[in-house]
């Protein structure tokens, strides 16, 4: 089979390091034709593939004869339309997370695939593939820790646009949490709350920075995470998982251990494109792997949609202050 024709709307940040890697990394695919709703941005992504078609309608570049597949990098408020023409006009997607910023609107895509009667979304939910978090979830499954009790967690940026706002740091943020740690744990969520607190001065006027959730697993595991997005001092990405006869920490990769001019020193990533760089390349050779075998690989629909569930709940326990309850509901057969 020839190569996989990829279409990417949206040529932001990480549309244009997915165009880069799928033209020159990726086995069997190539960019085909590129989208954005600014023209000079979807020119700029076009460069970076080498010379390929612009659009600056989602729709027609869907339609192109000449796009097999999609890769969707706009705004998460922005996925569902196209992630849901895709769908109809027959075309497996890749999207970048969240799935939809609202469970409602991800029912809508699990619907789609539904009535198409097969899997065609894959979710960019990419700590799956780090190396790292691999290496935590073998040792927790060969179970020799016991089970685990309680998961401690940080998910540090630098810094943030100023169209960030307080519910973005769950469905923009913590949503990799939300999706990683139930795969790690192999349990769903139950009940979340949010503890806000004393806040940073780097925060721009209106957002709440750091906020403290907290999850529940059904079994009873309690995730602490520290969301904290104007931190400053690095791409911060820490887990613990505690567990009945010992912990397991997440290994933070890449820089050496230096003792010096008498002082024990180590880097912090400066952010996601360095940090999880490796997850990112592993992630898109495995969704086209998955899209030239007629499955979905990695994270789906169902994933992004039970993910959508635990972040209106925390969106809801942000202005509540309260425990409040997930529910998912009955799992479809497309999904078991
Ligand atoms: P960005 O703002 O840098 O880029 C978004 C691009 O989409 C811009 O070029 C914008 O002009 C374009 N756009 C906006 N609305 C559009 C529309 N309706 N149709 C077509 N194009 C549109 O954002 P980003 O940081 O690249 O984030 C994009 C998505 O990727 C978000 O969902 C974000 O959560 C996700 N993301 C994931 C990771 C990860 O680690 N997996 C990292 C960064 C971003
Ligand atoms: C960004 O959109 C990402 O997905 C990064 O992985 C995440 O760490 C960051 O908080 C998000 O804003």
């Amino acid at each position: 089979m020839g190569n996989l024709r990829v279409g990417v709307i949206g040529c932001g940040a990480i549309g244009k390091e997915h165009i880069k890697r799928l033209q020159h990394k990726i086995q069997g695919a190539e960019v085909t034709a590129v989208m954005d709703v600014f023209e000079e941005s979807a020119k700029i992504g076009a460069e970076l593939a080498g010379g390929v078609k612009v659009y600056t309608d989602a729709v027609a570049l869907i339609n192109d004869p000449e796009v097999d597949a999609v890769v969707v990098t706009t705004p998460g408020f922005a996925h569902k339309d196209p992630v849901l023409a895709a769908v109809k006009a027959g075309k497996a997607v890749f999207t970048e997370k969240p799935l939809c910023t609202t469970a409602a609107d991800c029912r809508e895509v699990v619907d789609a695939e539904i009535a198409a009667g097969k899997q065609m979304v894959q979710v960019g939910f990419m700590r799956r593939y780090d190396r790292g978090y691999k290496q935590v979830k073998e040792l927790l499954d060969g179970g020799s820790f016991g089970k685990p009790l309680v998961v401690k967690c940080t998910h540090r940026a630098i810094d943030v646009a100023d169209s960030y706002t307080t519910e973005m740091a769950v469905n923009d943020t913590a949503i990799h949490e939300i999706d990683c740690l139930h795969w790690l744990l192999d349990d769903d969520w139950a009940k979340v709350q949010v503890i806000m607190g004393a806040n940073t001065k780097n925060a721009h006027e209106g957002l709440a920075d750091p906020q403290i959730m907290i999850m529940q697993s059904k079994s009873g595991v309690t995730v602490i995470l520290e969301v904290y997005v104007n931190c400053k001092f690095g791409y911060d990405i820490n887990c613990e998982v505690v567990c009945e006869d010992g912990t397991i920490g997440l290994p933070c990769p890449s820089f050496p251990i230096v003792r010096h001019d008498r002082k024990i020193s180590t880097d912090i990533e400066q952010n996601w494109i360095l940090r999880f760089i490796d997850s990112y390349d592993v992630e898109l050779q495995d969704w086209i792997d998955g899209v030239k075998d007629g499955k979905v690989n990695g994270p789906n629909a169902w994933d992004g949609y039970m993910a959508a569930v635990t972040a209106d709940a925390l969106v809801k326990a942000q202005k509540s202050g309260v425990m409040e309850e997930v529910a998912f509901g009955e799992t479809p057969d497309l999904y078991k």
